[in-house]
């Protein structure tokens, strides 16, 4: 796995303003997402000090959006680690396959709303860190030995 924490990026959404007061951000597979959407899912009534993550996936491509209100999101590619807040409706961080990924200091009432590659397959996640660097190794390993 050849994929580094550089890979991740923000992905401005467009921020249309209504005549009726508030704002709507749009996500189209394809349309400035990288990936064909497959499944959506959300994190809500996280508890103050709660962490969620904590694994990567091998294949998953992923975005998060921060739908209310803040949280940290560390991101580890088994070399480097970098913190990205989450804090506006408009943007999404996009995170790339073969990425350790933490989230924390959520605000009272957040909600991260993540939108997916693939449906849902506990086989595609990395849970333990050692495995998560030996996934990488070996996969680093299997390539340089094809070169
Ligand atoms: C990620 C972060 C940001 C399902 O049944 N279907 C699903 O689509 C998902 C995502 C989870 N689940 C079940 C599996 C567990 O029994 O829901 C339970 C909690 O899942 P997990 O511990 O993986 O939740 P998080 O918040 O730690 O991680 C999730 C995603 O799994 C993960 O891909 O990047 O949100």
């Amino acid at each position: 796995m050849n994929t580094t924490i550089k890979d991740c990026r923000i992905i401005p959404l467009d921020r249309h303003h209504s005549d009726r007061q508030g704002d709507l951000s749009v996500v189209e597979g394809l349309n400035g997402i990288p990936f064909p959407i497959r499944r959506i899912y959300y994190l809500y009534d996280i508890p103050g000090g709660a962490t969620r993550g904590g694994h990567a996936h091998k294949n998953l491509y992923q975005i998060l959006v921060a739908a209310s209100g803040s949280f940290t999101v560390v991101l580890d590619d088994g070399t480097h680690r970098q913190s990205v807040t989450l804090n506006q409706p408009d943007q999404a961080l996009l995170i790339v396959p073969g990425i350790w990924r933490e989230l924390e200091n959520f605000s009272s009432g957040s909600v991260c709303l993540c939108i997916a590659s693939e449906k849902y397959d506990e086989s595609d996640y990395l849970r333990d860190y050692d495995n998560f660097l030996l996934f990488r190794n070996h996969t680093i390993t299997n390539m340089s030995s094809n070169d």
